[in-house]
């Protein structure tokens, strides 16, 4: 019997990969877990208990630096979001929500556009760039290695967009499997995992199940006075709408609205803040999750 320290690499139907530096083990969570409703997730940082007999558990969670629920991960620096110009067309306001989750959870925001050989990223392209962001083609290997080096880094975005063949192009060694049928279609016997973790050009990767559009229907947490912060591009002009309690939804004096008219703020990105504050609205306090 040995106790190990190292991180989650995948759960798989109530097993965890750990890896140490004496290798990966499978490890079984304690029970105690479940009573607390506490659910290992990849990139958790935890203690193991390796035994002769291969009845090897996760004894402990190390306290996490953040958690996202979607995609399921912890520990992570940077969420890098995929998008592609066409199939799966984008869909800009899950982009910008998962941007503003990411803001909230201290997590560093990065965009990737595929398939710009099927239709112009330009368009993308110039709505990221005023974000302030790092934005990258999917062609752009070297640019995006480096982003990467170093650094714990999620990947999302829909379904289809090209977050595995990124992953496959920036290490041809990984070879993961592409176009993956979705488990809720019913078809493909294979269990579809959440999260996995990979070594990918000096740091570490999680693949992810793509989200789908019902995510954005999910109550994130984030309460309508501090979305504004959550957009970068906003900040430098917070605080000099004509009124206090602008909400820089289409007020007069709105310094957020004259720049979005001036397109020094993106008009999608604004549109995408709008929706999110009118969902928030609509949220009643005890339904926000912390
Ligand atoms: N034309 C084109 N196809 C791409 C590109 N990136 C990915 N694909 C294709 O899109 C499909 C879905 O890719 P996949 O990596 O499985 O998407 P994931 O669900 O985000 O992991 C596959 O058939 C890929 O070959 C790209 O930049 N251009
Ligand atoms: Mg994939
Ligand atoms: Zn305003």
């Amino acid at each position: 019997m040995q106790q190990l320290n190292g991180f989650i690499l995948k759960g798989i139907g109530g097993f965890y990969y750990v890896e140490t530096a004496f290798g990966v083990f499978e490890c079984k969570a304690k029970g105690r877990f479940r009573k607390e409703r506490i659910t290992p997730l990849a990139g958790d940082r935890v203690t193991i208990t390796v035994r002769e007999d291969k009845d090897n558990t996760v004894d402990e969670i190390l306290p996490r630096k953040n958690a996202l629920r979607r995609p399921p991960v912890a520990n992570i620096d940077q969420l890098l979001l995929v998008v592609s110009t066409v199939s799966p067309v984008p869909n800009v306001l899950v982009l910008d929500r998962m941007t503003a989750i990411a803001e909230k959870a201290g997590i560093v925001p990065l965009i990737v556009v595929s398939k710009d050989d099927l239709s112009p990223a330009q368009p993308l392209l110039d709505v990221y760039r005023t974000t302030g962001y790092r934005v990258f083609l999917n062609t752009e290997l070297d640019a995006i290695r480096d982003a990467l080096r170093g650094k714990t880094t999620a990947l999302s975005g829909n379904s289809g967009v090209g977050k595995s063949t990124l992953l496959n192009a920036l290490d041809p060694s990984l070879q993961l499997a592409t176009n993956e049928i979705s488990e809720k279609l019913g078809r493909g016997k294979h269990t579809t995992r959440q999260a996995e973790v990979f070594h990918v050009a000096g740091g570490l990767a999680v693949d992810t199940a793509g989200f789908s559009s019902l995510d954005l229907f999910a109550n994130d947490g984030i309460q309508k006075e501090d979305l504004a912060e959550l957009f970068p591009e906003f900040r430098p002009y917070l605080g000099q709408c004509r009124f206090t309690s602008c909400a820089h939804i289409g007020e007069q004096g709105c310094k957020i609205c004259e720049m979005v008219d001036a397109g020094v703020i993106s008009d999608s990105r604004h549109r995408s803040y709008v929706a999110m504050y009118e969902a928030a609205k609509a949220v009643k306090p005890w339904e926000i999750r912390q």
